[in-house]
């Protein structure tokens, strides 16, 4: 692999973001996610390449390492902040079309729920896996997730719930989408969430952490 290529890929895994940035400590003073992305591109190395090469395999690393209880969950922001901050310089050649995603995916936090800090995980794996995140936020009803299906007919769809009580209107709102949009593809996840409340909700998938849900969307795309 290309040096810098190979340099961003380690500051995204170990979550360093730019030169001034004190974490992780034994990559102090060296450049960070930041300014190595902005040199690759002034280097003539494609966005698109950028991405297959050095963010994806590393938040690949990094959410393997988690399902794997190797490093929680200040590590996992740290990585997605630094592959953010390469993101910022690549993210005008996806955004004019000049460059392709693999996809879009919508998520939300579904309605009378307020937790956000595994679906922003979710958020930002899937996002270094290549594809555009269509981010609702949180206390997300049906409404707002067919209207966003409505604007982005080919998404896949994501919704995370946190509480015994919020399951329940995971299940209204999974019975919205597939009425209105049989075929469409819909990933669940939350604490309380399991593989049999998927299937008896009629989701088409659980994943109980953010890499599973990357592996799924790969899945999909291939
Ligand atoms: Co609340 N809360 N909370 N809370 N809270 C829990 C969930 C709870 C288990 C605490 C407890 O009682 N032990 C409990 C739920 C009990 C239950 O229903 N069984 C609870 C409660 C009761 C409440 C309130 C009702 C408390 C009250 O007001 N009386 C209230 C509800 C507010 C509301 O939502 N309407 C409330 C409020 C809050 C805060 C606002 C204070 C805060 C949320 C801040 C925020 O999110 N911005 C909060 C917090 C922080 C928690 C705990 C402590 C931590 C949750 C968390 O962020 N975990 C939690 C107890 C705990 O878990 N120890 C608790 C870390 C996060 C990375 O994990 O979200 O599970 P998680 O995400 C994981 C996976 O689940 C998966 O990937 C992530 C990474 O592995 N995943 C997906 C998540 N979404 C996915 C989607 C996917 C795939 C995977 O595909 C789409």
């Amino acid at each position: 692999m290309n040096d810098i290529l190979e340099k961003l890929a380690k500051c995204v895994e170990f979550g360093k973001i730019n030169k001034v940035s004190p974490y992780p400590p034994d990559m102090k003073d060296q450049e960070g996610a930041d300014e190595l992305a902005k040199r690759a591109l002034e280097e003539g190395i494609r966005p698109d390449q950028i991405l297959e090469n050095a963010l994806v395999p590393a938040m690949e690393k990094v959410g393997n390492k988690f399902t794997r209880n190797e490093i929680y969950v200040p590590q996992m922001l740290m990585a997605a902040k630094a592959m953010n901050s390469a993101m910022a310089h690549l993210k005008p050649f996806f955004l004019s079309g000049e460059t392709k995603r693999k996809g879009k995916f919508i998520i939300g936090t579904v309605s009378g729920d307020l937790h956000d800090i595994g679906k922003n995980l979710v958020a930002m794996m899937v996002e270094g896996g290549g594809w555009e995140v269509i981010d609702l936020g949180v206390d997300v009803g049906a409404d707002k997730f067919l209207k966003a299906m409505d604007e982005n007919p080919d998404a896949v769809v994501g919704m995370s719930a946190l509480l015994t009580t919020t399951m329940e209107n995971m299940k209204k709102i999974v019975t919205a989408i597939k009425e209105k949009h049989s075929d469409s593809k819909i990933l669940v996840g939350g604490a309380p969430v399991t593989h049999e409340y998927c299937k008896k909700i009629g989701a088409d998938f659980y994943s109980p952490d953010p890499q599973g849900a990357v592996n799924y969307l790969r899945q999909l795309a291939s």
